[in-house]
């Protein structure tokens, strides 16, 4: 089973408290992750900024306006605080985990709308038995380009599809996509691609008031919906509650768990 886990900002950091991880969370996850590469899954892991890299960016956004090249330097260093978190735990559980930070591997192009990645090196590492880490980040724009931050979302689109992944995994703290999100009950069991902008339109999304420059579980959503459109093999995506860690080591072990299917 070859998977890409999107570790969510909301699950791994507090999001009402800047700079602020969940490490209990993030120990769990990192050894639920062990055992399902010892029972043979092949993962390659992504974390999103939660209170690091959003806190980082709204304030680099509040002070000039947008993001300019002098913000790289914060927002860059407080996601590899985080990363270096969410490093320590997983190399504790015994995972051979080695970190690719995108500042270093992606820049924006404003004229095509996309981010230019070399992502080669984790593929290597994956197929050479280790467990690759990225995280979404802020990254310089190419010939005059302005920098812009890349979501761990586009990243685990973007491995995904490049590995032919069997599965896309998104560890939320949520149990999924819920038609009210105050009630579980309405929780979303499978969504069709084609039909993500009919249920958008249908559902009330909530912002809890906390600061997401990515635009949270809509964002998400509507970048799954670009991005699997434009495949002809589609992985499956998966989104899921993080916090149990039952659905988490299914998930990477392709059970079927509760939590959204999009297909
Ligand atoms: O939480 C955003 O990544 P995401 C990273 O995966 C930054 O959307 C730097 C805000």
């Amino acid at each position: 089973m070859k998977v890409v886990l999107k570790l969510g900002g909301s699950l791994i950091t507090d999001k009402a408290k800047a700079y602020t991880a969940r490490e209990e969370i993030i120990q769990s996850l990192a050894r639920r992750m062990k055992e399902a590469q010892d029972k043979g899954a092949l993962i390659l892991v992504v974390h999103g900024g939660g209170s690091f890299g959003h806190v980082a960016a709204k304030s680099e956004i509040d002070k000039h306006g947008k993001l300019h090249p002098t913000s790289v330097p914060g927002i860059s260093s407080a996601m590899m605080n985080l990363n270096s978190i969410v490093m320590t735990h997983l190399l504790r559980a015994g995972l051979r985990a080695v970190t690719y930070p995108p500042h270093s591997m992606c820049l924006y192009s404003c004229r095509e709308s996309r981010f230019n990645c070399s992502l080669e090196p984790l593929y290597e590492a994956a197929d050479a038995g280790l467990l690759p880490v990225t995280f979404g980040d802020v990254v310089l724009g190419e010939r005059g380009c302005e920098p812009k931050i890349i979501s761990g979302d586009d990243l685990a689109l973007m491995m995904g599809s490049r590995i032919g992944a069997d599965r896309i995994i998104f560890a939320t703290d949520v149990d999924g996509v819920m038609r009210n999100p105050s009630n579980p009950l309405t929780l979303i069991e499978t969504i069709r691609a084609e039909d993500i902008p009919k249920i958008i339109s249908e559902i009330s999304f909530t912002s809890n008031g906390t600061v997401d420059v990515t635009s949270g579980l809509l964002g998400k959503i509507m970048k799954i919906y670009s991005y699997l459109s434009s495949l002809s093999q589609r992985p499956e995506v998966l989104i899921i509650n993080g916090r149990i860690e039952e659905r988490v080591l299914g998930a990477l072990l392709g059970a079927d768990v509760r939590g959204t299917r999009i297909i």
